[in-house]
């Protein structure tokens, strides 16, 4: 029962069918194998421009990686627009529902190096290039809506706290060291962040159950030229879902290109992915009616204020052909920008829209980048810019300059009227200055919001993740300083992380006012106001309030073994391609297995090559010598353990007592059965793999696995 690759993969497999080797010049290659040599057994000769040239194009293969999401992978798709913004935007993409608009995005860890694994406890990296008819778009977002700190000038201070130490480079695609909860400690506008990046938010179960956020403020522009700020969001169509933290740290030893694999599978199979793409409208006038700043990225808007609309849909549909061509060399900025739509003054974005453009030109090492087939728009580029290396356009005749009357004027400059971009005129008045709005030091209202709204087990989940980054910490300086700060957002989560680590339980909310501040550090960063948020809760910040109910793309790992009840596997399978999942037959071995009528089956993996946590639900299949087979696999075992400690949903066949009697969780499921269904009850087990988690029974039944 292999997965049935598409044809999409077919055709990927080869790309020059009946075509001869040749040089890069052309020249067709005769023999591949041998270098030339002066004799059969002699000195290779210099003079072996085959082999001279492919050793030189093999040194140069490796490029700079990413200095921050360097690990990632990236797919196309489409955006298809539902419902018209003209009445905020001239951007046809954004106004013209006839359109759709083509798109390459790029999910990414931040920390990692690329060869990283993809489930590390980590933001995830949200870019999208949409290939507008009038020049390119890119939303470079994240999974988390808001950010570490406020002003770009710190972007490289939190990069080279969160990387591995400079004296070891370790740890490798992690947060929990020293360096990092230093600068985090010192820094307490990065407090809503921090609670997000410590929450399952930051351990996905899949790329495709993730959200996508703008982050930043941006402003919409209309025909008459009035501003309305806006917020850009994606709602996954499959409901935002995580793995748990034990389970994260097992599948990067089992599958470190987990997220990657799911990805590009799931596509080409085709179960495209697909998200709502909705934005928050915010008019010009209402900027400061909120009790935080709208320039802010440490804050969010949150949707009980301004709603989120849903205007279109984002589908995810091809693969790359060739992932250095195009996820390697693709360059997002977020100053590619288009007409309708512009920057806010948010300092962050500001300093952003420098710093792509300048890491790409390092990168890719020159400033025709944008030549590149990925980076391409649409549209024609015409302009006078020249030269410079790896140049793929052929500019033609003599006109390289502006103002020009022997080219006529060409390339001429576009009115607002004809598309042209126009920055919004904004009045700036006041003094040129190094600090920030009042409303930029109210550090903990969205980080105690974001606790408040979180399900009891989140909360938990929380805490438990901040106990294990501050357990590796050597300094318990940084550490009680960390504590401490946490008593702003919740006492209660501050003293059970204290009791955790070992570290002095504080007795009450730490105030800042009090704290000596680091020769180093800016006393003003150092400050905080205490606005209280104007909400107590805010539904759209937990994921316990996602879209649940579909078995759709959950891989199901189904148990089955010699004597299997063939029936019975016909049935379950039936049942899961039904609802839209994904039955993976795993046994002991990949050879073929014999069913109770003498039915040969093979299995899709075996025990030793995957692992439990690789699977959203297990199940097992009956016949009498197949459980007693199971029974006494202690690896069958232990996937139906682990699958319960990770709170995933478990269906056992009909008269499999045997088997659920070697179990651990028998044991606690005298105490429940919550997730558990017994007896072959297929209907029962689907509907709890639809519920995705249990994590309700986490605490109460914990077991070893
Ligand atoms: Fe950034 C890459 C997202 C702040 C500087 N960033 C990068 C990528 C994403 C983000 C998704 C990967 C793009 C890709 O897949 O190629 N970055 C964000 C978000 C931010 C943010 C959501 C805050 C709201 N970044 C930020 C600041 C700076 C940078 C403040 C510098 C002033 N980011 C970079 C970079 C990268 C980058 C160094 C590395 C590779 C690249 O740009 O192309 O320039």
């Amino acid at each position: 029962m292999k997965t049935k690759k598409s044809q999409q993969l077919q055709a990927q497999i080869v790309d020059s069918t009946n075509e001869f080797l040749t040089t890069n010049q052309g020249v067709k290659v005769n023999d591949n194998h041998n270098s030339l040599k002066s004799h059969e057994r002699g000195a290779t000769l210099l003079e072996d421009f085959i082999v001279r040239e492919k050793l030189a194009h093999f040194d140069r293969e490796r490029i700079p990686e990413r200095v921050v999401h360097a690990r990632g992978t990236g797919v196309h798709g489409v955006l298809k627009l539902k419902k018209s913004l003209e009445q905020y935007t001239t951007a046809d993409f954004l106004n013209n529902t006839e359109t759709e608009t083509p798109l390459f995005i790029r999910f990414s860890t931040v920390a990692g190096f690329r060869g990283s694994t993809d489930l590390a406890r980590d933001v995830r990296g949200f870019a999208i290039k949409f290939y507008t008819e009038a020049g390119n778009f890119d939303l470079v977002g994240n999974n988390i809506p808001v950010f570490f700190i406020q002003d770009a000038t710190k972007f490289p201070d939190l990069v080279h706290a969160v990387k591995p130490e400079q004296d070891n480079e370790m740890p490798q695609a992690g947060s929990a060291h020293d360096t990092f909860w230093d600068f985090i400690s010192l820094m307490p506008e990065s407090a809503h962040m921090i609670m997000w990046v410590m929450s399952d938010r930051a351990i996905p179960r899949s790329y495709r159950m993730m959200e996508g956020f703008g982050v930043h403020t941006y402003k919409l522009i209309n025909a008459a030229g009035k501003v309305h700020f806006v917020k850009f969001h994606f709602k996954p169509k499959l409901g935002v879902h995580s793995v748990a933290w034990d389970e994260a740290q097992r599948i990067s030893g089992k599958d470190s290109d987990f997220h990657r694999r799911d990805l590009l599978e799931a596509i080409l199979e085709g179960n495209f992915p697909e998200w709502d793409f909705g934005v928050q409208i915010i008019p010009e006038e209402d900027e400061h009616k909120f009790d935080f700043d709208l320039l802010d990225p440490t804050k969010l808007v949150p949707e009980e204020l301004v709603p989120v609309e849903i205007i279109g849909t984002m589908t995810l549909n091809k693969v790359p052909d060739n992932f250095f061509a195009e996820v390697e060399q693709v360059a997002f900025s977020p100053a590619n920008i288009v007409s309708g739509i512009d920057f806010s003054d948010d300092p962050l974005l500001q300093g952003r829209l420098f710093s792509y453009t300048d890491t790409q030109f390092h990168r890719l090492g020159t400033s025709n980048f944008n030549d590149l087939p990925i980076n391409r728009p649409l549209n024609e580029v015409h302009n006078n810019n020249r030269d410079g290396f790896y140049r793929q356009q052929i500019s033609k005749g003599k006109i390289n300059y502006s103002p020009n009357s022997l080219g006529g004027g060409c390339p001429f400059q576009a009115k607002a009227s004809e598309g042209g971009f126009t920055s919004h005129s904004s009045e700036y008045t006041g003094m040129k200055v190094r600090t920030k709005s009042d409303k930029f030091f109210n550090h903990f209202s969205q980080a105690i919001l974001f606790y408040n709204s979180q399900a009891e087990y989140e909360k938990q989940h929380i805490k438990d993740a901040i106990a294990f980054e501050l357990s590796k910490l050597e300094s318990s300086e940084i550490c009680q300083r960390m504590v401490n700060n946490l008593t702003n957002i919740d006492l209660e989560m501050a003293q059970y992380i204290a009791e955790k680590v070992g570290a002095i339980i504080p007795q009450k909310v730490y105030r800042y006012e009090n704290h000596a501040v680091p020769a180093n550090a800016n006393p003003a960063d150092y400050q905080s106001i205490t606005i209280k948020s104007s909400l107590e809760k805010s539904e759209a910040l937990s994921m316990a309030n996602t879209v649940k109910g579909s078995i759709a793309t959950r891989q199901i790992g189904v148990l089955f073994a010699d004597g299997f009840d063939e029936k019975s596997l016909e049935n379950i399978v039936r049942a899961i391609k039904t609802g839209g999942g994904k039955p993976i037959l795993i046994a002991n071995k990949l050879t073929a297995i014999k069913g109770d009528k003498g039915t040969n089956i093979s299995p899709d993996k075996t025990f030793f090559n995957c692992a439990s946590v690789l699977f959203d639900a297990i199940c097992t299949i009956g016949g009498q010598k197949c459980v007693e087979n199971l029974a006494n696999t202690p690896e069958a075992i232990q996937f139906l353990d682990e699958a319960f400690k990770h709170c995933k949903a478990i269906g056992f066949d009909a008269n499999s007592d045997l088997l659920v009697a070697e179990t651990h969780l028998s044991k606690k499921l005298k105490l429940n059965h919550i997730g558990v269904s017994i007896g072959g009850n297929t209907i029962e087990f689907l509907k709890y793999v639809g519920e995705h988690r249990f994590w309700e029974r986490e605490l109460s039944r914990k077991i070893p696995s």
